[in-house]
């Protein structure tokens, strides 16, 4: 059985639990709290060294990090992972694009309003402004597809709709984005995903 170390306030997280609940992986979750330090605890640095939660530990004992890292690794062989050559690869394009353009501005916006009680007023304009970039890109893509890479739900829209269904919190109006309403929708229902937004 695999241990889950995450906070469920986290999107990265949850990326990961959901992976292994919809492919039927048992996992034995334990809360790590980031509002209270607990990632950086010497036990949990033995752990990962980085500090950071989602960190698994896999049968055998041996640690991994990286939400993306994880999913994947759970879902090897799985359909999560596009067998077409070109579909695979466009997952792995969303999923770069996510850690490197996406989560850092709907997530850390998120984060700042909902945990840290900044009002969206005073959010960094630069964080507003990609995340919205960032939203509207993924609403161009999914217009006329239903999902993110291929035919059939992949790991690109696990790993992009854990922010993405909670951008709202971070001050991003959802309803300019009808075709991200309606991939969020078709991907929590095929997961299912059963934590509220
Ligand atoms: N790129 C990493 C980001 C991990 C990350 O930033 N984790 C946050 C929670 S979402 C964390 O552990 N923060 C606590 C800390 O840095 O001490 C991933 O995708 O797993």
């Amino acid at each position: 059985m695999i241990t889950i170390y995450g906070d469920p306030i986290s999107g990265n997280c949850l990326k990961v639990k959901w992976t292994a609940e919809h492919l039927g992986i048992a996992f034995t979750w334990i809360d790590i709290d980031v509002t209270k330090a607990e990632t950086r605890t010497p036990e949990f640095l033995a752990i990962n060294p980085a500090g950071q939660v989602p960190t698994v530990v896999l049968e055998g004992g041996r640690p991994l990090a990286q939400s993306n890292a994880i999913i994947l690794h759970l879902a090897e062989g799985s359909a999560l992972i596009p067998a077409d050559a070109y579909q695979r690869a466009k997952m792995f394009e969303w999923l770069f694009w996510e850690q490197y353009s996406h989560e850092p501005y709907v997530a850390v916006a998120r984060f700042q309003v909902k945990y840290l009680g900044k009002a969206v007023a005073e959010l960094d304009p630069k964080l507003v402004e990609r995340g919205a970039a960032a939203l509207k890109r993924l609403d161009e893509a999914l217009t006329g597809a239903d999902f993110l890479a291929g035919v059939g739900l992949s790991l690109a829209d696990i790993a992009l709709v854990a922010y993405t269904r909670m951008a709202h919190d971070g001050g991003f109006d959802l309803a300019h984005y009808p075709a991200v309403q309606a991939w969020i929708a078709r991907v929590e229902a095929a997961l299912p995903i059963k934590e509220a937004a």
